[in-house]
């Protein structure tokens, strides 16, 4: 074996037979060093890994032919390259042509800075990441790393996007909807159990006359076919007495995070805005509340976020910021602010304000009505959660008001055959026990 120095970029959550050819390619070139992708780095372009840098680093140093396993911020690591000018970088050759070939031309680009080189070892087919991903879905979840998975991302995405789920269909869709583009994939981070839809869906309006215990037997069939995070729309959280059980509650059963809006009397759902009676709680009430809380809670990843009504009563942005703060200091993890102005000016007011106040405080959009802002922008702004509240039950209903109507006006179903998804894939889309 030479002296020269081998490069090798991995994710190292789950190893298979693939890496470890990878590995022992690598080192019939020299000593091998890897470059194993921080959290930050995977979510980029990936789900999530299931264990931490550190668990995988343990792993990835033990494995036969690895000398060094040095982190990796990013899907080139340029940074690595330069600092250790490897003479190889050894990859699979799927990233030839997969969505990763920007980051082979890119590692071309840096080793020819001195001389070195990249090699395509041929790819493993059959079994590989994405094959273990699904796998592990199938697997299921605790409610132990439902919880902390919220936590996780905050730590290490920069903007988290969260999708309404009111059933366990809109669950599963929710959990395997995914699309590759040239940056990697996009898929839902997390879900949100919404006070809106799950009333709706149960004929009922908006006006917490869903108790507790029945949203938990809707979200009940949502945890039982899905992994990813779940953060519950709380309402106004009751009474102070009645909110620590609401966490308790939540938390057992791998809710990561709770979020309670700041309103007092009969909640009416924000978007009417000021078309009814908005009225606010007094400021150190809701802080109570958000202590009584904290403290209630028994883990230690839990989030309560305070949800700022202020703009949606007709308000001002600077009461909604002397609001946050008083809810940040009485223990909020998060704060979330909403507002039915389309402009969205409101919205990016308060968050470039609240950003210069708090960096580091994650903050939740809720973009509604001002929907012709994409991710990208509001995250500009500081926002890092950006939860779709409504949309999967405002897409199911007129799709089945149509094929009522048609199912009506022809007096038989044959017209609304294309309305509908054929019996043999909803025959396979819940898959039996094998
Ligand atoms: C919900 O989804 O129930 C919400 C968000 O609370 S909103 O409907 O916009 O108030
Ligand atoms: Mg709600």
């Amino acid at each position: 074996m030479s002296g020269d120095l081998v490069y090798v970029t991995m994710v190292g959550d789950v190893v298979h037979p693939g890496n470890l050819n990878i590995i022992s390619e690598a080192s019939k070139r020299g000593e091998v060093m890897v470059g194993l992708l921080t959290d930050k780095a995977i979510v980029m372009r990936e789900h999530p890994p299931y264990l931490d840098y550190e668990k995988r680093e343990i792993i990835i140093r033990n494995i036969k032919g690895v000398s060094k396993v040095v982190p990796q911020d990013d899907w080139c690591g340029e940074d690595n390259l330069r600092r250790y000018r490897p003479r190889y970088v050894v990859h699979g050759d799927d990233w030839v042509s997969n969505s990763l070939s920007t980051v082979r031309a890119r590692t071309i680009e840096v080793l020819a800075e001195w001389g070195g080189e990249v090699v395509d070892i041929p790819y493993t087919h059959g079994i590989n990441a994405s094959v273990v991903n699904t796998a592990r879905r199938e697997f299921g979840t605790t409610p132990e790393l439902r919880l902390i998975a919220l936590r996780r991302l905050v730590e290490s995405k920069p903007l988290i996007r969260v999708m309404e789920v009111h059933s366990g269909i809109s669950g599963l869709i929710v959990e395997h909807a995914e699309i590759e583009k040239e940056d990697g994939l996009h898929y839902f981070d997390a879900m949100w159990s919404s006070s809106l839809t799950d009333s709706t869906s149960k004929g009922k309006p908006d006006i917490e006359a869903v108790d507790l215990t029945t949203r938990m037997q809707n979200l009940s069939n949502i945890l039982e076919c899905t992994t990813k995070p779940i953060i519950y729309d709380g309402d106004t959280g009751g009474k102070p007495e009645h909110f620590v059980f609401t966490v308790r509650t939540l938390e057992r059963n791998g809710i990561s995070a709770v979020i309670i809006e700041d309103k007092v009397g009969l909640k009416r759902n924000s978007l009417y805005g000021t078309s009814v009676e908005q009225t606010l709680a007094p400021v150190q009430d809701f802080c109570d509340k958000i202590h009584a809380g904290k403290a209630a809670q028994i883990t230690k990843e839990f989030m309560i976020i305070a949800r700022l009504e202020s703009l949606i009563a007709g308000h001002s942005v600077d009461e909604a910021m002397e609001r946050a703060r008083a809810y940040i200091s009485a223990g909020a993890d998060g704060i979330m602010i909403h507002s039915k102005e389309k402009s969205g000016r409101d919205i990016k007011e308060f968050c470039q304000k609240f950003r210069l106040e708090y960096p580091k405080v994650p903050l939740v959009l809720v973009p509604t009505t001002y929907n012709q802002y994409k991710e990208s922008e509001l995250a500009e702004w500081g926002a890092n959660i950006v939860i779709y509240a409504n949309h999967m039950l405002r897409a199911a209903y007129p799709a089945m008001v149509k094929v009522a109507n048609c199912i009506l006006e022809n007096e038989r179903s044959l017209e609304a055959n294309d309305l509908c998804m054929p019996i043999k894939d909803i025959l396979g889309l819940i898959p039996e026990p094998r």
